[in-house]
């Protein structure tokens, strides 16, 4: 076993018991009440899933193992000559709740090096793809064509011990992170510069390093890979992606089903789209300026028309945060340094004081402030990846950190098919009349 593997195995033994004794001492205790209004509106707030990895405060944001982002990013290590730390080092302290030492990096990196080798059936199945297709629907293709090297499923299918489940996983799930990256940079060649053809991997190179290279990108696209990933990883087990992850992954389907299945989920335009959502909707605003700077009144008008339209403002509101989004913050700050004078930074910069008074006058988004979505495109279009169907590949491989670690975890707690009930809706109207 490995450095991350052996530490693992000593949290789980640890955790095991917690969980055994919540469910024989108090598995009848009642810790949450379920309205209608929860019931029909997509389950809001209904406490009924467990994680340790990270956890999503309504007013700060997102916790990964108790650390803020700003403090994930000042502890994790970093590369030589980086700003950003490794997202290899990201995994570590996901799966075990440790900040690893450099050393203890530098021999993820290598294990990550070892893995990354893509199949060559892969690539055809990324070849077969019509140009004109979404990225994401390629992506979630060619995680799906990995299937056959599951580890976790030829084991299971040999009578593998339940207790035993997560070794397999954790083998699947680090063998896909160390390919994914590779898989979304062959995708971005492919469709938008096929004249360049293929990058072959820098074997000198960290993750997000060999990622901006195989991009065809320089300092500090390493950088932005880096910090992308890092704070799209996760943001607690209720959004579409990481609940979908698990869920199907609780049905012991392996992780290349579950991660093609969160793969689509976080396709839709109101969870991982909207950063190219956000992209297209001030290419519009720009249109409409013919090159002249909007002034304030002409800022609030395409809020409005927007709004009038029956249309959200992407990259604004949230299901669960009320407040900024302290991803949108990191990326803010970063524009700050690296790009103050990219002009569609400073767009989105004069939205955001507009933005949040005109939700609240409208008075329908619980939520009027940016999420992460509202900088993530500008970031990725001032280094010149200004192909926007193209930035939610870049979520899915930073979330997949996430919605993995999570999922050796299930298999570590052993933690059952999901199966809620559902009622009719005459059921529902029954239980609310009055006595
Ligand atoms: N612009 C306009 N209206 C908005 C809005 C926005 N940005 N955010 C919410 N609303 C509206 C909703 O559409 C809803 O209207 P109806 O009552 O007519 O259906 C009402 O306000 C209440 O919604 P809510 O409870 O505040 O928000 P939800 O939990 O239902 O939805 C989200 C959350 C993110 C889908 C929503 O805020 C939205 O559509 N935002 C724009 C898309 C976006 O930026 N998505 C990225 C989310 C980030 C992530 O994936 O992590």
């Amino acid at each position: 076993m490995n450095n991350l593997k052996e530490k693992l195995y000593q949290k789980i033994q640890e955790h095991r018991p917690r969980i055994t004794q919540l469910l024989e001492e108090h598995g009848d205790t009642v810790i949450d009440n379920v309205t209608v209004a929860q019931v029909i509106g997509g389950m809001r707030g209904i406490k009924s899933l467990v994680t340790d990895i990270s956890y999503l405060d309504p007013f700060e944001g997102i916790r990964y193992r108790g650390f803020t982002l700003p403090e994930v990013l000042a502890k994790l290590p970093k590369p030589d000559r980086a700003n950003m730390p490794f997202v290899e080092g990201l995994y570590y302290l996901l799966l075990t709740g440790e900040i690893p030492t450099k050393e203890e990096v530098e021999s993820l990196v290598v294990d990550f090096k070892n893995r990354r080798v893509v199949p060559r059936y892969v690539w055809d199945v990324i070849d077969a793809f019509p140009s004109n297709s979404h990225p994401m629907a390629i992506l979630s293709a060619a995680v799906m064509s990995l299937e056959r090297e599951s580890h976790f499923s030829s084991n299971y299918k040999n009578g593998i011990n339940k207790m035993d489940y997560w070794s397999t996983t954790y083998e699947d799930a680090t063998n896909l992170l160390a390919k994914m990256p590779l898989i979304g940079a062959y995708i971005y060649n492919k469709l938008y510069h096929p004249e360049k053809g293929h990058r072959y991997p820098d074997p000198s190179l960290d993750l997000g390093g060999n990622f901006a290279y195989m991009m065809g990108k320089d300092s500090p696209y390493d950088d932005v890979s880096r910090m992308y990933f890092i704070i799209h990883a996760d943001h607690e087990s209720g959004n579409v992606s990481a609940h979908t992850g698990h869920l199907v992954a609780s049905s012991l389907s392996d992780i290349y089903y579950a991660t093609s299945a969160m793969i689509n989920g976080l396709a839709g335009p109101l969870h991982g789209l909207a950063n190219q959502e956000v992209l297209r909707w001030l290419q519009g605003l720009m249109e409409q300026m013919k090159g002249e700077i909007p002034s304030e009144e002409d800022l609030k008008a395409y809020v409005w028309d927007t709004l009038n339209s029956g249309q959200v403002i992407p990259g604004y509101g949230h299901a669960v945060l009320r407040k900024t989004d302290p991803r949108y913050t990191v990326q803010r700050e970063f524009c700050l340094k690296n790009m103050p004078e990219d002009p569609l930074f400073k767009y989105v910069d004069a939205l955001y004081k507009v933005v949040p008074d005109i939700l609240r006058e409208q008075g329908k988004a619980k939520n009027p402030w940016p999420n992460v979505d509202a900088q993530s495109g500008v970031v990725q279009w001032h280094y010149g990846v200004t192909q926007y169907d193209f930035y939610t590949v870049l979520f899915a491989i930073g979330r997949s950190f996430g919605v993995l670690s999570n999922i050796i975890w299930d298999r570590a707690l052993g933690y059952p098919l999901e199966r809620p009930k559902s009622i009719t809706t005459e059921m529902l109207e029954k239980m609310v009349e009055p006595k």
